[in-house]
């Protein structure tokens, strides 16, 4: 072969490449990524601090007004590898009601998760009032019209946690106001969804009408009881998982939400991703082999593939978690590894 010949053939090489890029068209043999061996994982493990968030949170009551300059005060975590989200399914966040306050109703097709972190008061789902006190999970499911509301004197935190980047990808996105943009009318009595579905019994003839669990609200002293309850898992610890009444499976059809109590669990990494919110006591993660240090209402995420493992520092650590292996498991894209 002769220098002639090469330079020739590198010549056609490259103007083939740009012919290909013209009309829109990749070469399968020069695209990375479709043979890696294992998920490359863009999101990075991170955690948010209770003590670092919660003043910035609280300033922004000087800074926005309930109901004139913005619907919702809430603060988004986004990854540090990304733009918008905790991870590319997930966004959590803190969000606060000051006494008094109230926040308009609307819906939207990304499912929403509360975990209640300080204060008391409402969300109202679909009519429903459903009281919110330190502990208890609220689902605020696709589509479902919620407001919420402050009564007591103490403000208000939860943390949010909504599957707005999965449902961005998916290019399924849709938002309205309640009409006038106000409250919505009270229709049903404060804990009718517990009354008919939180004791374990469900009425007879019940149609499954939706694809989320009916169960608007999961009270902390149940979960608790649950996982004391529960047996230890090496990876898991005492862990429940709050299911959905009518089927025994996930909440939301996006989202999966677990309680669990650990003293030091075994390494485990998996293709699904988590947020962690600590409920109580103290302890450290190594996510991706970093640690992480923790105490009460912090919360860090995990992101697919990563290896983590939990130490409590103290006897009472219970961490909350939302999941998307909801998204992974009809398509058998769940994998774990147990170390
Ligand atoms: O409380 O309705 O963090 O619609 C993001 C979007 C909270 C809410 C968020 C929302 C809400
Ligand atoms: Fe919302």
């Amino acid at each position: 072969m002769n220098l002639q010949y090469t330079d020739d053939l590198a010549k056609r090489a490259d103007s083939y490449y740009q012919r290909l890029e013209e009309v829109k068209v990749a070469p399968l043999w020069r695209i990375p990524g479709t043979t890696d061996p294992e998920p490359k994982v863009d999101e990075v493990p991170h955690l948010w601090r209770w003590n670092d968030l919660h003043p910035l949170l609280l300033e922004a009551s000087e800074v926005v007004d309930l109901g004139e300059d913005a619907d919702r005060r809430a603060l988004n975590a986004h990854n540090p590898s990304r733009v918008f989200g905790t991870t590319h399914t997930m966004v959590a966040g803190y969000q606060l009601v000051e006494p008094g306050e109230t926040a308009p109703a609307h819906h939207h097709t990304p499912g929403a998760i509360r975990f209640m972190l300080q204060g008391s008061g409402h969300t109202i789902v679909e009519g429903e009032p459903v009281l919110m006190e330190p502990g208890d999970l609220v689902l605020t499911p696709s589509w479902t019209w919620h407001d919420h509301r402050h009564e007591g004197t103490e403000a208000m935190v939860w943390l949010d946690g909504l599957d707005v980047p999965f449902v961005k990808a998916m290019r399924a996105g849709f938002y309205e106001d309640y009409p006038g943009n106000q409250l919505q009318p009270l229709t049903k009595p404060e804990g009718w969804s517990i009354r008919r579905y939180g004791s374990g019994l469900r009425p007879a003839n019940d149609e499954i009408t939706t694809p989320h669990s009916p169960l608007m609200n999961y009270k902390y002293e149940h979960a608790l009881r649950a996982v004391q309850a529960a047996e230890t898992d090496p990876h898991h610890g005492q862990r429940v998982e709050y299911s959905n009444p009518q089927t025994g499976g996930h909440v939301l059809p996006t989202m999966a939400c677990y309680l669990q109590q650990i003293e030091e669990t075994r390494p485990l990494r998996h293709t699904s991703s988590t947020i962690f919110c600590v409920v109580q006591g103290e302890g450290h993660s190594y996510l991706g082999g970093q640690r992480f240090d923790w105490s009460r209402n912090d919360f860090f995420v995990v992101p697919s593939w990563t290896w983590h493992k939990h130490v409590a520092e103290t006897p009472d650590a219970v961490l909350f978690s939302m999941s998307d292996l909801p998204l992974l498991e009809p398509f058998h894209l769940y994998r774990e590894e147990l170390g």
